[in-house]
């Protein structure tokens, strides 16, 4: 890399999916915690990206607003259940995530994971072979933990990076998983492998030293029979916090702003912004609003919790399950105090939004409540201080200590145990109540940690690391 971060090769991504949607025929970019951490890096390195799409015959090598050269891998259906709705959404993502749904182990599924990283490296093998110049190659997630050996078997000297943007398990929940070698194995044949936090990377340190006999783990290092060298490094991601800033601003969030006070008026809003997880702790939450109303008679109509649930993963039984114990729920809620003639306590909305209206939801929240039960980072509650940050400078996060950006945030969010539905209603009313002298200095300096920490400063150091040119600190 020279120093202005420019590598001195192309760059090669690979991602589970393309970072696309096609929408009444015309292909966009998506959304999504992955996609919105890549996009401006993209946008600035550039290179070409791998990844499955659904219509991989029909995807364009282009598309407006990525700067990206895209390559698809066609999957057969068969195969996606197997491997995209079996081992990663119903195995690994449960597993990863400390078991807050019981992961399923299916032989078939294994078998089918193997044979999609198969699909992949061969894709990234024709690419490779394509390009002029040898690509360093930067795999993305738990989708592909295989693939690092598959590559490194048939290219000796190339430079393979792997981020996880899910946490690691402690061992003894990774050791439940009956491929657990090979999978150690197929991540180790990177050169450096990137983690949200010295949690997760310390985790992942002591399931190589359980499970890998011959490997060696001398600090971030993990020294091979063969002489290799694998760094294990934490790498928090982030958001391009200027950009955000600016979408904060922006004229066109103003008027959205003034559309939702008006429909909000003379009422606090808490809001949440998750994907349809069960890892978001979306049920927790609501129980604990509705304990708050319960226990707070003079707070009924006082406030509205607003909950932006995007669809997510609607193939997966956990998740279709999941819709429809979240909706029973905001329907019990709603059923049981709202008054006649008056808005309802809770505004369900299970769609995406686009990102305008996503900022000014930003805005009018008196407090954001990001409490999942557990999360790689969480780029909302940074988003958030941001956006704020860059407005008014006011607002309250309230954050579950079990996801990454708690680690960064420490005291300046209203921590919370998302498990602990009492203790959570309190703290909601505690952050409602919260004064905005401190309000500010929170905000100011949870923004200033993503500052000084932005999207550019991730993929600065993951690229580092990968070709080995990181600075020490
Ligand atoms: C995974 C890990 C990790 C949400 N709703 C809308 C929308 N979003 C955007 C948000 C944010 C992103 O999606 C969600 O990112 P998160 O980080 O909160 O969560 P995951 O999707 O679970 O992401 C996570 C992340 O990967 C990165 O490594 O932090 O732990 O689980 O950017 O703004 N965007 C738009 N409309 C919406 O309705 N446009």
């Amino acid at each position: 890399m020279d120093e202005a971060g420019r590598l001195d090769a192309p760059l090669l991504l690979v991602a589970n999916r393309l970072p696309l949607a096609r929408q009444r025929g015309v292909w966009r970019p998506s959304s999504g915690g992955l996609v919105t951490a890549l996009t401006p890096v993209v946008a600035r390195v550039g290179g070409s990206w791998v990844g499955w799409d659904e219509d991989a015959q029909g995807v364009p090598s282009r598309v407006e607003g990525l700067n990206v050269d895209l390559h698809a891998v066609d999957l057969d259906p068969a195969l996606v259940e197997g491997y995209y709705h079996g081992f990663t959404n119903r195995t690994l993502w449960p597993l990863f995530h400390d078991l807050v749904v019981q992961p399923v182990i299916d032989r078939s599924w294994w078998r089918s994971y193997e044979t999609v990283t198969r699909r992949f490296a061969d894709k990234v093998s024709e690419v490779i072979a394509a390009s002029p110049q040898r690509p360093v190659v930067w795999i993305q997630d738990y989708h592909l933990l295989l693939l690092p050996q598959l590559l490194r078997d048939r290219f000796p000297d190339l430079r393979i990076g792997m981020f996880l943007h899910t946490p690691f398990p402690a061992p003894e929940l990774f050791a439940r998983l009956p491929w657990r070698e090979s999978l150690l194995g197929g991540m180790l044949a990177a050169d450096s492998l990137g983690f949200h936090t010295t949690q997760y990377r310390d985790n992942f340190l002591r399931t190589v030293q359980r499970i890998i006999p011959d490997a060696t783990v001398l600090g971030d290092s993990i020294m091979r029979e063969d002489g290799r060298r694998v760094r294990a490094l934490s790498h928090p991601i982030s958001i391009d916090a200027e950009d955000f800033g600016a979408l904060a601003r922006d004229p066109a969030t103003d008027t959205e702003v003034t559309a939702l006070r008006e429909q909000f008026e003379g009422r606090k809003v808490l809001l949440g912004v998750d994907r349809l997880d069960y890892t978001k702790g979306i049920r927790h939450r609501l129980q604990a609003l509705e304990l708050l109303l319960e226990q707070r008679p003079h707070l009924r109509g006082r406030f509205v919790f607003v909950q932006i649930a995007v669809p997510s993963r609607d193939d997966v039984e956990e998740y279709r399950r999941l819709r429809t114990q979240v909706e029973t729920e905001v329907g019990r809620i709603n059923g049981r105090f709202t008054e006649p003639g008056h808005d309802v306590p809770v505004h369900y909305l299970h769609r995406s939004i686009d990102r305008t209206r996503l900022a000014a939801y930003y805005r009018i929240a008196d407090v954001m409540c990001v409490t999942p039960l557990k999360d790689g980072m969480n780029l909302v509650a940074k988003e958030f201080v941001t956006v704020r940050d860059a407005t008014d400078g006011d607002g309250v996060l309230l954050l579950s200590e079990f996801c990454g950006t708690a680690h960064e945030f420490g005291h300046d969010a209203i921590r919370c145990n998302p498990f602990d539905v009492e203790g959570l209603a309190m703290l909601m009313e505690r952050a409602l109540e919260l004064a905005p002298e401190d309000r500010r200095e929170r905000i100011a300096r949870m923004a200033q940690v993503v500052r000084d920490n932005d999207v550019f400063r991730w993929v600065g150091d993951e690229l580092a690391a990968i070709t080995g040119e990181e600075h020490p600190g």
